[in-house]
């Protein structure tokens, strides 16, 4: 059994990860998100379905170091060792230009994808000291490869998210912790209702007349890339819906 720290494990692509990992019966999962409620409630629609799955679920803000090191230092003595950190937890706020963007967004998404990925990396990897399998898998974006109009503080995010991907593999290569990134094109969760703040009209127009991806399509390929043998590393891994050609060329049906 491997234990996996998820972030960001109440909705969307985190919880996603959760029910697909617990579906394979390898896993012990260790979930964490603000919405403690929400992760109580998955906790009891996974373990319906798949009753002997060990789940510990906590409320953590990332972008709290304090509450961040505490909560990681201070786990229940049977979920001190982790064998895998899924850094998911992640947002966007607003689609501005960069002379009318929203500072309190800009310190949202630099505070939760740069800072909280950080802070919860530094305090995971002393407790997989003694995993023999340990793995980190960041979630980045097409947004961490390209930069689109008005995406200006979220794409340099998650192109920081893919510069900390790449220096953590080479800090904990001698750790033998593998590192890895995904990074998906558009997911229909609730990121575009984050980012339109509660417009679920706006947030809808973003993937109408086309077949976006689904959580469970990247749970399922962040499962695969941990199946993967210890010796192999799959370093970067970017999946687009295939109506969707660049961040910003997609085709929808008329
Ligand atoms: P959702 O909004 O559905 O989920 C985001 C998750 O992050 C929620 O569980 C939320 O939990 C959590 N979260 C947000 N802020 C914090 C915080 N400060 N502390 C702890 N948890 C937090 O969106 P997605 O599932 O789509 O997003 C997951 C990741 O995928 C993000 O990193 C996003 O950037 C990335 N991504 C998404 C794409 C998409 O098109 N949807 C495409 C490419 C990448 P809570 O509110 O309970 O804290
Ligand atoms: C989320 C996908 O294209 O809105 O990372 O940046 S996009």
């Amino acid at each position: 059994m491997r234990t996996v720290l998820i972030t960001g494990a109440s909705s969307g692509i985190g919880e996603a990860c959760a029910t697909v990992l617990a579906s394979e019966a390898k896993y012990r999962l260790l979930l964490c998100a603000r919405r403690l409620q929400r992760l109580e409630q998955l906790k009891q629609t996974i373990q319906s379905s798949y009753p002997n799955c060990e789940i510990f679920c906590f409320e953590l803000d990332v972008r709290d170091r304090d509450a961040v090191e505490h909560n990681l230092n201070n786990l229940p003595e049977a979920w001190r060792q982790i064998d895998v950190l899924i850094n998911n937890a992640g947002l966007s706020q607003g689609l501005d230009p960069v002379h009318l963007g929203d500072t309190g967004d800009w310190d949202r998404m630099i505070d939760t994808n740069v800072k909280g990925l950080l802070y919860t990396s530094k305090y995971t990897v002393p407790l997989m000291a003694n995993s023999t399998n340990a793995h980190i898998i960041n979630i980045g974006s097409i947004a961490g490869k390209e930069v689109y109009p008005n995406g200006n503080v979220y794409c340099a995010t998650k192109h920081a998210v893919d510069a900390l991907t790449k220096a953590m593999r080479i800090d904990l290569l001698e750790q033998g912790i593998r590192v890895s990134s995904v990074d998906p094109g558009m997911v229909e969760t609730e990121f575009s209702e984050v980012r339109f703040k509660g417009d679920k009209d706006r947030a809808k127009t973003v993937y109408t007349g086309l077949q976006p991806l689904s959580g469970t399509d990247i749970a399922e390929i962040i499962a695969f890339v941990l199946s993967r043998p210890a010796h192999v590393n799959i370093n970067d891994l970017l999946v687009m819906p295939t109506a969707q050609a660049t961040a910003t060329i997609v085709k929808r049906d008329s």
